[in-house]
């Protein structure tokens, strides 16, 4: 493959719905532009882009895959991302690098949440897309109709600019709108050949044409005048007009086609590399220099060196795979790079290109393009590798945070470690998820988006670390506290034979406003005498660890040391230690001791028509409904509700909505739990302490 420069690069990322076809599409891609002789099926194991054993074993995306191709004298790179939005993470690594979208839609059953999903996020990001409605050889497609619902969501930038020849419900070929052409399609091989202008379209093109001057005209003053002055667009300004739109988000093409037969497809590709914005549209983008200043950097190649890496691969066999975008300069193979973000530099092997898992050698790879490299030391996603000389970091993947978290534990007893440091590998692979030894609940948890992405990791740490790991709930972290001020006596006294064991105090426990305990001393006149102060503290605080109810830490608690006795030759600070201990089992039970829950704040995003049934939902979960705002997606439901309730949160609200829904949750307090809920937990800590000893 021959180095393009960046004004003949198409950097295009394919989104959509889970199954609506990306990665087919990106394989009917590749076969038409001959970088693979036969097209593979997901269901067959055997695509290009779905090359991961998980994948296989699925048959569905669960990484951004990059395949690169040469289509007519230009490059494209397709980036074929995950539907399921458990893999948000990928998803949003695959934007990161694309300079334009294809949201590929199923031909029936109207707009999916992930064709939704997609085309906020692209959005948001100022990433031109455009529409391929897929699967038009299925019975009942209906291309209309879903131009129809995609103008009533997104407004009239949404244009078609191919139309399926229908022959008895079946597609037989496509027309070219901009062209006023049509094709006739073979459909076993998907190859097109022109035929003659069915005038049943005469129409419909001609309305088409109207909507595309509209927006012509839109993209610039000069174009105006001459759209209200009556005179025709030359194919030039049409061109231009088409270019400039489609850039700015004035419009949104409609492409349509089947991926798993190949129609449509090439005709896709043409206008691919015709309209879409190149990886050379911008002349400058903004990094930030080490020390945080915004620096203004060219993309040309003669530019000092920098690139992206957004994405990396733990290939059993290769090592670490480090996937990366150059933004300006040439980034050369054997040489040393410079990673401004852990500031260290790298020794750079040789480059490649990836066509799925297949690598192509490059000597170098410049500014615009995607390659990859093999055996990093430091380096991981995120990171900008550059010259030394002129250090930079480019801007990160904001990464979605994990809202659902499960307990983890080995099949097999002791294998721990090695859970914790399989995760910790795959983590390279997968930056989204967290895990931690929580020392309080003394269970390993893990956080994700949902159930797929935490059952990818198990089965990858069986596979590739050999070790079964199981899912539990998560052990909240409960808390006890008191609610009376209570005097007590803890004595310690023992005579046995030579030395004896002598501590004695009284000690006064009340409720405070403290995260965990604080300890003061009124003695008088020396009834214990100060060197055995800090012995009594240390044996109040060995105590607080472990709760008189359910064995939970305690808090909000004030302890007094009022009064004691002591004998010059048996006492010592180990008797002090163990009358305070003493002290403590014997006072708490009689200061009204109460089980507290961890509250947590919960902002849920969700579409306006659902906000009777999710906060119905909160109530039943004990959560208070803190307030109700709208943002630009629907609703915004903040509440505050007991940790406990929300530990399958994430699958209930995913199934409450069909997946629109999304919320983020922090810890923000501790309050009394009902005693209903209390005795409940106390009853089932017992069990499990018991277990554990
Ligand atoms: N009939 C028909 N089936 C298709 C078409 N395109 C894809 N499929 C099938 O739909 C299923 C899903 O296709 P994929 O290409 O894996 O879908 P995807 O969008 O990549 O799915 P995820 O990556 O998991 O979100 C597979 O069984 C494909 O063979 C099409 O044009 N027509
Ligand atoms: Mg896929």
């Amino acid at each position: 493959m021959i180095n393009y420069p960046a004004e003949k690069i198409r950097n295009i990322a394919l989104l959509g719905h889970g199954g609506s076809g990306k990665t087919a599409l990106s394989e009917a891609m590749l076969f038409c532009a001959k970088a693979i002789d036969r097209m593979g099926r997901s269901t067959d194991g055997n695509t290009t882009m779905d090359f991961d054993p998980e994948e296989i074993r699925r048959q569905i995306s669960i990484n951004t895959t990059i395949a690169a191709c040469e289509w007519k004298n230009s490059k494209m790179n397709i980036i074929d991302t995950p539907g399921d939005f458990d893999f948000l993470g990928e998803t949003m690594a695959g934007i990161r690098v694309a300079d334009s979208a294809i949201v590929v839609m199923a031909s029936k059953g109207g707009v999916q949440v992930g064709a939704e999903k997609a085309v906020r996020l692209l959005k948001k990001r100022s990433v031109p897309f455009l529409f391929f409605v897929n699967r038009m050889d299925e019975p009942n497609a209906d291309f209309e109709h879903i131009v129809e619902e995609l103008r009533g969501q997104y407004g009239i930038s949404v244009i078609p600019l191919s139309i399926p020849i229908m022959n008895q419900d079946k597609m037989a070929g496509i027309v070219d709108v901009m062209n006023k052409r049509a094709f006739s399609i073979d459909l076993k091989t998907g190859s097109s050949k022109e035929m003659p202008f069915p005038a049943e379209f005469e129409d419909r093109v001609a309305k088409i044409h109207e909507q595309i001057n509209e927006v012509v005209a839109e993209s610039d003053e000069e174009l105006m005048e001459k759209y209200f002055s009556g005179e025709p667009f030359t194919e030039d300004e049409f061109r231009r007009g088409i270019h400039a739109g489609f850039k700015d988000g004035s419009l949104h093409p409609v492409y349509a086609g089947s991926a798993l037969n190949n129609w449509g497809v090439e005709f896709l590709m043409n206008c691919i590399s015709k309209d879409t914005p190149s990886a050379g549209m911008k002349k400058t983008i903004v990094a930030s220099t080490p020390d945080g200043a915004s620096i203004e950097i060219g993309t040309g190649e003669k530019e000092p060196m920098s690139a992206f890496v957004f994405k990396t691969i733990a290939d059993p066999f290769v090592g670490r795979i480090s996937l990366f975008r150059v933004y300006s300069g040439v980034f050369k193979g054997n040489t040393m790079v410079y990673n401004a973000n852990k500031e260290k530099e790298e020794r750079v092997g040789g480059l490649f290109y990836m066509v799925g898992k297949k690598q192509i050698p490059a000597d170098q790879i410049g500014a615009g393009d995607i390659g990859a490299i093999a055996k990093l030391v430091t380096t991981q996603t995120n990171d900008t590798l550059c010259d030394k000389q002129r250090p930079v970091i480019l801007s990160k993947i904001s990464f979605p945070t994990p809202c659902l978290t499960m307990g983890i534990v080995p099949k097999v007893k002791g294998e721990e470690d090695k859970i914790m440091s399989g995760l910790n590998k795959l983590s390279d692979e997968d930056p989204v998820f967290t895990v931690i030894n929580d020392a309080e609940t003394r269970q390993m948890v893990i956080s994700g988006l949902g159930e797929q992405e935490i059952n990818v990791l198990r089965s990858k740490l069986k596979n590739k670390f050999n070790v079964d790991a199981e899912l539990e709930s998560p052990r909240v972290p409960y808390r006890e506290s008191i609610r009376k001020k209570v005097k007590v006596q803890g004595k310690h006294k023992k005579q046995s034979g030579g030395h004896g064991q002598y501590g004695d105090v009284w000690i006064e426990f009340e409720p405070f406003e403290t995260d965990s305990m604080v300890f003061e001393e009124k003695v008088f006149g020396g009834s214990v005498p100060k060197n055995f102060f800090p012995a009594v503290e240390k044996g109040l605080m060995d105590s607080v660890g472990k709760g008189v109810l359910a064995g939970f830490p305690v808090v909000n608690l004030k302890a007094t040391l009022v009064d004691g006795s002591y004998h010059d030759v048996d006492s010592s600070e180990m008797a002090f230690k163990i009358a305070a201990g003493l002290a403590f089992r014997n006072g708490l039970p009689q200061a009204s001791p109460v089980l507290l829950e961890p509250i947590s704040a919960v902002t849920v995003h969700i579409p306006e028509d659902k906000q009777g049934d999710i906060m119905g939902d909160m109530n039943k979960r004990r959560g208070r409904i803190m307030g109700i705002d709208a943002d630009e997606d629907g609703s915004v439901i903040s509440c505050e509700v007991p940790t406990a309730e929300m530990a399958s949160y994430a699958t209930d609200l995913k199934s409450m909505t069909q997946g629109r829904g999304w919320y983020t949750i922090k810890h923000i307090r501790y309050e009394q739990a009902p005693s209903e809920v209390a005795a409940k937990v106390i009853e089932e800590r017992k069990a499990f302490l018991e277990e554990e000893e």
